[in-house]
């Protein structure tokens, strides 16, 4: 475990992960040649939908040996569509690294990443990528992260020259200086900005440890030794969040960034606290080699033409092919086929898979996404990561009438490897409705469908799941009477209907006294009430909260029947309608909107406009949070416009709340459109 390090690459697109992770694996000499993201022929980018945007959408794993050292890359894609890789890979390693693109502003989708991820107990640090870049900056890189977020990054491998003068690093930890990859002196013309760092980085590594504080008051400074024991200390406990600057293209400082990873960077057996579920416990224990297997799937990938892979990391004990293990997510035993390490698509086999490390799995038939692996009779599982709440809904259906009865099963195989995506029939609308956190991700799963399995599907903004009910009281009679060649058809009822509180659903009442109508005949008038409460009356959404109290009727010895009661209860129930003043109700979703102060004008006018109201406010940071209702009808298209309104940096979660009333000029347009449909 002590050898390992496993670090996430996590940041905006373009900011450089891939070509990162390609660069360490060529200078590790696990790939012969360094493939570039235009060219389409990166190790870790080999999705066609991948390489066709130039742009990572999974999370992409592989594996070096570096020194002493092996180390995990998990390199996740940059946009926040893709937050549940993020999650995923964040929550398997010990060392989350933050990386920016030097020579631009701050991007929202790293300050997006950041808030996603700050919480997690893995240990943080940045690197600044692309300091060749034109316009790289990076003191004011620094800056700009902790102006925008919770972090004060404090530089480790600080930069010699920058843009087309990059030229190398300091590690300041070492003191020394490293150009095109020799140790050199440092700089004359650095040593001030250097000497500065160091006293950065001392003080923090001294607030990282009582004893070294104890220190560095008496002393005024931490000797070479004691900052170099002291690092990894203050980096595991999070006090100190390093900084490292690089260019991943021209291959300046990777080798001594890998360097920093194996030397100061935490690994399994430093930071071996895990999250359990025991029982219904949650509870910390400490990961080792020699204990009973626990390991966490942390994707799932499957692919007909690829086949289906599985990516584990293991936390205690070791998993070894061949073996039977327990999934407690699911209940259920497993059997471990072959195992692999990876490196993007190429695989390397291997019979065992230890304590600390990562790789893939191919062929179980029960473990996925999210679920744990552990010995047989274990009673533990992995704490599983908290998700945020869908965003963005859109209805799925298959182009052709052929592929409808094949796209369940192909969605519910994509859906496995995106666990912050859910599917759900909806019975109201009869439609499938995809929900997930991004018009991206949704996007993707399109494009995989036709990929993978060949079928066209389209989306569509969609039906609210409106229910009908009413406001006032009827009393009410409907005779069904038909005299056609034999045998008629009789009966008759009366009704008093009543609405009942929100969420009471429908009462059925029966008060027939002296037999009017024949109890034989009574649950038929309740089935037939229960088949119109499925369909409506009003605009063909099912009926709630309502009382319907059958107190008497008549009947006919010969014509009556079962369904001539339904008849009857069906068109009596209709009339009800007509003089109960009929309403619709729809959906209302608390929301919880976070938004920079700037904003707030516009993003409250735009609540407004759409019927939401304000329940609260509170100031965080920088930033507002508001609370609100907001119909589920104007909830559908709010993604995308709170993107607009606040340039990508509003975000929001949601929960479902209440049903209300729908206003009345809305309510007569929806009832306007559901019987034109009809016609
Ligand atoms: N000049 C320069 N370009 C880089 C550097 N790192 C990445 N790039 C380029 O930036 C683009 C995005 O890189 P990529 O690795 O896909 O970024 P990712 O989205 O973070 O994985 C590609 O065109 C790379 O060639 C760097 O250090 N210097
Ligand atoms: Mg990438």
């Amino acid at each position: 475990m002590k050898n390992i390090r496993n670090i996430a690459l996590v940041g905006a697109s373009g900011s450089g992960k891939t070509s990162l992770a390609e660069q360490m694996l060529f200078n590790a000499k696990v790939i012969t040649r360094v493939g570039k993201i235009e060219d389409g022929n990166t190790v870790m980018d080999f999705n066609v939908e991948e390489i066709e945007k130039s742009m990572s959408m999974s999370l992409g794993v592989a594996n070096l040996n570096w020194k002493k050292c092996k180390i995990n890359i998990l390199d996740t894609p940059g946009y926040a569509d893709f937050a549940s890789e993020q999650i995923a890979a964040s929550s398997v390693v010990e060392n989350i690294l933050f990386i920016t693109n030097a020579a631009v502003g701050f991007e929202v989708s790293l300050e997006q990443s950041i808030e996603l991820l700050e919480s997690k107990p893995a240990a943080k640090g940045i690197i600044i990528n692309r300091m060749d870049n034109e316009g790289a900056d990076f003191r004011k890189a620094l800056e700009l992260i902790r102006e925008n977020t919770n972090i004060n990054p404090v530089p480790i491998l600080m930069p010699i020259g920058s843009e087309h003068r990059f030229e190398g690093v300091v590690d300041i930890v070492k003191g020394k200086a490293f150009i095109k990859g020799k140790e050199s002196d440092i700089p004359t013309d650095i040593v001030n900005t250097y000497e500065e760092y160091k006293m950065a980085l001392m003080e923090a590594v001294a607030e990282s440890d009582d004893e070294l504080l104890e220190k560095y008051f008496e002393a005024g400074e931490l000797t070479d030794k004691e900052l170099a024991s002291g690092i990894k200390n203050a980096i595991s406990k999070g006090v100190l969040i390093p900084a490292f600057a690089c260019s991943a293209t021209h291959n300046i400082a990777v080798n001594e960034l890998m360097d920093a990873i194996e030397e100061y960077l935490p690994s399994p057996a430093e930071k071996n606290q895990v999250n359990i579920i025991e029982g219904e416990e949650a509870k910390t224990i400490e990961a080792k080699e020699n204990s009973d297997l626990s390991a966490y799937v942390f994707k799932s990938f499957s692919d007909p033409n690829v086949g289906d892979i599985i990516y584990v990391r293991v936390f205690s004990g070791s998993l070894t092919s061949g073996s039977e293990v327990y999934v407690p997510e699911k209940n259920s035993k497993d059997r471990i086929g072959s195992m692999y390490f990876l490196v993007g698509k190429n695989r390397t086999e291997t019979n065992e898979i230890k304590a600390g490390d990562i790789g893939g799995l191919v062929k179980t038939k029960v473990s996925r996404c999210f679920n744990s692996i552990t010995k047989i009779g274990s009673k533990i599982k992995i704490e599983k990561p908290e998700l945020p709440t869908p965003v963005y809904w859109q209805s799925m259906n298959a182009v052709n009438q052929h592929d409808e009865d094949k796209i369940g099963s192909a969605l519910s195989k994509l859906l496995e490897e995106d666990p912050t995506m859910s599917l759900e029939m909806n019975a109201d609308t009869a439609q499938n409705v995809l929900s997930g956190i991004g018009e991206q991700q949704l996007g993707l799963i399109v494009k995989r469908l036709k990929s993978r399995y060949k079928i066209e599907a389209e989306m569509n903004t969609p039906r609210v799941p409106y229910k009908e009910t009413i406001q006032g009281n009827a009393d009410v009679s409907y005779k069904h009477k038909k005299q056609s060649g034999g045998r008629g058809q009789y009966a008759e009822v009366y009704f008093r209907v009543k609405p009942k509180s929100r969420g009471e659903g429908f009462e059925f009442i029966n008060s027939v006294v002296g037999g009017t109508i024949p109890s034989k005949f009574i649950p038929a008038i309740e089935k037939g009430l229960n088949e119109i409460i499925k369909k409506g009356i009003i605009a063909e959404n099912p009926i709630v909260d309502i009382s319907v109290d059958v107190y008497y009727g008549s009947y006919h010895d010969v014509d009556s029947s079962e369904m001539a009661f339904k008849i009857a209860s069906w068109n009596a129930l209709k009339k009800a309608f007509e003089v109960a003043s009929p309403i619709l109700l729809e959906p209302i979703h608390e929301v919880k909107i976070i938004i920079p102060d700037e904003y707030m004008g516009d993003v409250m006018g735009d609540i407004s406009t759409r019927r939401g109201k304000i329940l609260g406010m509170e100031q965080k940071g920088k930033k507002q949070i508001l609370n609100a209702h907001m119909p589920l009808a104007e909830l559908f298209g709010y993604f995308p416009a709170l993107k607009s309104l606040t340039q990508g940096r509003g975000k929001f979660t949601q929960t479902f709340s209440h049903f209300e009333k729908v206003p009345g000029d809305i309510a007569k347009k929806i009832i306007a459109e559901a019987n034109k449909k009809d016609e």
